[in-house]
């Protein structure tokens, strides 16, 4: 690896928080700039560093990626968490991707004019749409795909802490993940990375919210 791996994002989760998890579970250390200015921001532009003038950008083996799925994928199959095979890959991809799905609707909360109603309708499709699929997933196998640790068991996890911050007991019909829940925070890098004082990020507040509309312009209705 050419040099350490740096991660620039607000400080807070967003999208770059599911990169803070994979990166910690393939235990690969990493310093982080935070956005916190419009200027931080013009400058990554004129640097040309942002190739859709997107956020999150990690530095790593000499590039500069964007985009947050091509950057997990990276991470993913560099580190021997994408399965073995290209089969392997498209049943990761897909819980990947309606994990992703999942924890967007929670990470847009902070920025809707209705957040009661969404996080209704994120309860019930967590419910009836989403949970009941990795229920069903590892009613049996220790992992979600191959008999192996996959990005995708990392997304399960992050993605299932999500939604009991908001919905403390979602998971009681849910005992399989559950019990996956505990298996995975006993792997030292995870347990470590719940600890008071690591590098994984709290719920959004005020600050950061006004951070992220401050550097990008925006102006809510
Ligand atoms: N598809 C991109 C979307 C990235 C994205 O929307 N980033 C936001 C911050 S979380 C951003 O940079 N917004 C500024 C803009 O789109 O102009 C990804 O998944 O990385």
């Amino acid at each position: 690896m050419t040099g350490k791996v740096v991660l620039h994002y607000f400080n807070g989760r967003g999208k770059m928080e599911s990169i803070r998890w994979l990166l910690t579970v393939a235990e690969v250390e990493f310093d982080e700039v935070y956005l916190s200015t419009r200027e931080q921001y013009e400058n990554l532009l004129s640097d040309g560093a942002l190739m859709f003038q997107q956020v999150p950008m990690v530095e790593i083996d000499g590039m500069k990626l964007v985009q947050t799925r091509a950057i997990l994928n990276y991470i993913a199959e560099k580190y021997n968490l994408h399965g073995k095979d290209l089969k392997d890959r498209i049943m990761i991809n897909m819980y990947s991707e309606g994990l992703m799905d999942q924890m967007e609707m929670i990470m847009m909360l902070p920025f809707s004019s209705d957040a009661k109603s969404k996080l209704d309708t994120i309860q019930t499709k967590a419910i009836e749409r989403y949970l009941p699929v990795f229920e069903k997933a590892l009613s049996g196998p220790m992992y979600l795909v191959g008999g192996k640790l996959s990005c995708a068991d990392v997304q399960l996890l992050e993605c299932t802490l999500m939604l009991e911050e908001k919905f403390p007991a979602i998971l009681s019909e849910f005992p399989n993940i559950k019990a996956f829940q505990g298996r995975m925070t006993k792997i030292p890098a995870i347990s470590r990375f719940l600890q008071p004082g690591s590098k994984r990020k709290p719920q959004p507040d005020e600050t950061y919210v006004k951070t992220i509309m401050e550097v990008f312009k925006i102006k809510l209705p």
